[in-house]
């Protein structure tokens, strides 16, 4: 039997959402994702620039057998022409793997769908906790003036499935209309036969 695992402790800085020490960060740019915003003439024009969209700080590297991964998200504040800054989204490869959000800072909106095409949101603000059941693809937006920051916990089996989600998209989009955010369909959504 392996020795047990060490009790750990990171610490959030709420100012700006790192994590203090971190395992990893993840930095997405533009470039990273530009096919995923429904405005392409925007997003090449955009790429000029290629502004940082999201940061995640991971806490820990995952244990062995059971354990948890948990992470802070930090998603700019911005827009790709009136669709605003949001994280790629993906379902879980381990296809029943839940995942709770807590968000500490800043507003925005939780996309969700199931395979099937059925879609969900949840605003995200200071303190709202959201429980993402398996089998939900999950995307945050980032409404706001201000950077988004949420704290997300998943199982380590969960992985990450970005394919399905990045050829379909999600069946809304959170876009500006008259100055505030709104949630559209998406014209482009597609589900991919079979
Ligand atoms: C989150 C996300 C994080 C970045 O930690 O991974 O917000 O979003 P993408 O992974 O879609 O780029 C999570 O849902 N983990 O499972
Ligand atoms: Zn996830």
């Amino acid at each position: 039997m392996q020795d047990a695992m060490m009790p750990r402790s990171t610490q959030v800085h709420l100012e700006n959402g790192a994590l203090e020490p971190a395992a990893g960060t993840i930095v997405r740019r533009l470039s990273d994702m530009a096919d995923h915003f429904h405005d392409q003439e925007a997003a090449r024009a955009l790429l000029a620039e290629d502004p940082v969209i999201y940061r995640v700080y991971m806490a820990w590297e995952a244990d062995e057998g059971y354990a948890w991964l948990t992470g802070t998200t930090v998603i700019e504040p911005g827009r790709v022409g009136d669709e605003y800054f949001m994280t790629k989204g993906h379902f879980h490869s381990a296809q029943d793997a839940p995942e709770v959000y807590y968000t500490l800072q800043g507003e925005g909106m939780l996309l969700m769908q199931t395979r099937g095409g059925e879609p969900r949101e949840l605003p995200l603000q200071p303190g709202a906790i959201q429980y993402i059941p398996g089998g939900w693809a999950h995307r945050a937006v980032n409404t706001g003036e201000a950077a988004l920051i949420f704290l997300a916990v998943w199982p380590r089996e969960a992985g990450h499935a970005y394919a399905g989600v990045s050829e379909r998209g999600f069946p809304r989009l959170v876009v500006v209309r008259d100055g505030h955010p709104a949630l559209v369909e998406n014209p482009g959504f597609e589900i991919e036969a079979g």
